[in-house]
């Protein structure tokens, strides 16, 4: 089937249509083609700073690329072959878009193939990456999806009006015109939108990637060698920050600029204080390991971590402001307008290691970890202490005001239950009959773990052996060896803390104030 060419009277851009339909059926393709890029570029930069669908692409073309034409690209464009990759892809896209609508308007079907064959290479691209997120296929899909509906739509409405045959009302040359300038407006509004978003984002990564954290005044712990237990299979002491967990409301992860930020000591004070990016580096930092945990963990469940924090204490700061009499609550406020109501008394405790943190093992805080800087405060549940990306402290009273989730259902005061959890072997696990090894993790942050019980099915409490803490205000690693016989069996463990107060043992669900119970795992054990 060719190309439907009416010869009916027309004028304007109309007749130039009819003129030159594979120009614009190119124009079309091309438009398609940049729409979905974008979209997709713009939700990865909505969704998180670091992801960027055509930057995976990018990647993607170095890892596969032979490598004389590698050598190629730095001998020739030097530090700009990364610019020289991005065009390239660019010069690519554009022409396999400008292929897909003409090919389209030749034959339907054939161009959107070639945008659906072009869009599952970039998913694939992205697929390939190693540490590949579903949110980043996702973009990458979404992507597709957009360039393939879009150019199917153009094409059909450029052919609708190049039929004399059965012309349909709304479908003429001018209706195809149309959609094209609607579709260019909405594209050069959507690009503009997108280079704010990623401007933004690229300011604030780029002040991340240029930033070395100062040294610290007083050093973190080193980590006791019997800490680790060596069990395979065991949670490590210490989290990446790319495992880490991550608890917020935010659905847009905020990009915050170091050099514009202020932290903003208000309320009952004597003094207001307000605190610069350069004022919280040029002091005193102290590092320390510490175990945050979300309220919202279940028994046996996975939102918690443990961290090397660089950071100033809290209580330096508000020593600065001097408190009133009377107050008893810091709200702490985040740019997204989240909240988490601390005591002050906790926050000023100098036993209490409360930071303004600025690192995060070693590196700046991530994006999604509260970049730049975000409270730690050791033995309190997140939803009342650890607001990320944090630009204000109110001095205030529990009776006054309400954080963020105390206002939906959730406490005034979350400090962190005793816990423990078994990681080897996993729930539902087959395992040997006789000698069987269990380990895991217990925490009870702030007061310590004085001891880690296990028990099979309805027997005796067994002490199991417990790695030494890098302190009370992080997990320790426990392993234990039982004898199985032959079947199902259930194991529990269980804690006690540094006041020598048992873990509670009474189920109970996460809200209002964490979960409670132990721990048990059905194994089967066999030959
Ligand atoms: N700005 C902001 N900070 C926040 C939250 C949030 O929703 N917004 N959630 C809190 C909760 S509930 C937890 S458990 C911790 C989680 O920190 P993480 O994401 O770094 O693990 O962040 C706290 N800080
Ligand atoms: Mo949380």
């Amino acid at each position: 089937m060719g190309v439907p060419t009416g010869t009916g009277l027309s004028t304007g851009t109309g007749t130039r249509v009819a003129r030159h339909p594979h120009w614009w059926a190119a124009a079309a393709g091309v438009l398609s083609a940049v729409a979905g890029v974008l979209s997709g570029e713009l939700l990865a930069g909505l969704a998180s700073p670091s992801l960027s669908p055509v930057a995976a692409v990018g990647s993607a073309v170095v890892d596969f690329a032979p490598p004389a034409a590698k050598e190629w690209a730095i001998q020739t464009f030097g530090t700009g072959d990364k610019t020289f990759l991005v065009s390239a892809i660019g010069v690519v896209l554009v022409a396999l878009g400008a292929a897909s609508g003409v090919l389209e308007l030749r034959r339907p079907g054939t161009g959107v193939g070639l945008a659906a064959l072009i869009g599952v290479a970039g998913i694939a691209a992205v697929a390939s990456r190693s540490l590949v997120s579903p949110l980043a296929l996702a973009c990458a899909v979404v992507a597709a999806i957009v360039a393939v509906a879009m150019v199917r739509w153009l094409i059909g409405r450029l052919r609708a009006g190049l039929s004399v045959i059965e012309p349909e009302p709304g479908l003429s040359r001018r209706g195809f015109v149309r959609s094209m300038a609607g579709s260019a407006i909405v594209v050069a509004l959507g690009a503009v939108f997108t280079a704010v978003v990623r401007g933004t984002t690229l300011a604030a990564s780029a002040a991340r990637e240029a930033l070395r954290l100062p040294a610290p005044s007083s050093s973190a712990p080193s980590i006791p060698p019997n800490a680790d237990l060596g069990v395979p299979g065991v949670t490590a002491l210490v989290t990446p920050n790319s495992s880490f967990y991550r608890i917020d409301t935010a659905l847009v992860v905020p990009s915050v600029d170091p050099d514009g930020w202020r932290l903003q000591v208000t309320g009952m004070v004597e003094q207001p204080v307000a605190l610069s990016w350069q004022d919280l580096l040029a002091k005193p930092l102290i590092e320390r390991y510490v175990t945050i945990a979300c309220v919202s963990n279940e028994v046996g469940g996975d939102l918690i971590g443990n961290a090397r924090w660089l950071g100033w204490p809290v209580r330096e700061l508000l020593a600065q402001a001097r408190p009133k009499s009377g107050a008893d609550m810091v709200l702490s406020r985040s740019v997204d307008g989240f909240t988490a109501g601390t005591p002050l008394e906790t926050l000023m405790d100098p036993g209490v290691d409360a930071i303004l943190a600025i690192g995060m093992n070693g590196e700046p805080l991530p994006p999604e970890h509260g970049f730049p800087v975000r409270m730690i405060v050791p033995g309190l549940y997140g939803f009342v202490s650890a607001t990320k990306w944090v630009t204000e402290l109110k001095l205030t009273t529990f009776a006054a005001e309400q954080a963020y989730w105390s206002t939906r259902g959730w406490s005034d005061h979350g400090p962190i239950k005793t816990s423990s959890r078994i990681d080897v072997p996993r729930d539902g696990a087959r395992v040997g009959v006789g000698t069987v090894t269990l380990a895991g993790v217990a925490w009870a942050q702030h007061r310590g773990v004085s001891a880690v019980e296990v028990r099979v099915d309805e027997g005796v409490w067994q002490p199991a052996t417990l790695g030494t803490g890098i302190s009370r205000d992080t997990w320790y690693q426990w392993s234990a060896k039982v004898q199985l016989t032959s079947g199902r069996h259930q194991v529990s463990v269980r804690a006690t803390d540094g006041t020598g107060a048992l873990q509670v043992q009474q189920a109970a669900p996460p809200p209002p104030n964490g979960a409670t119970g132990y721990h048990t795992i059905t194994i089967e054990a066999g030959a």
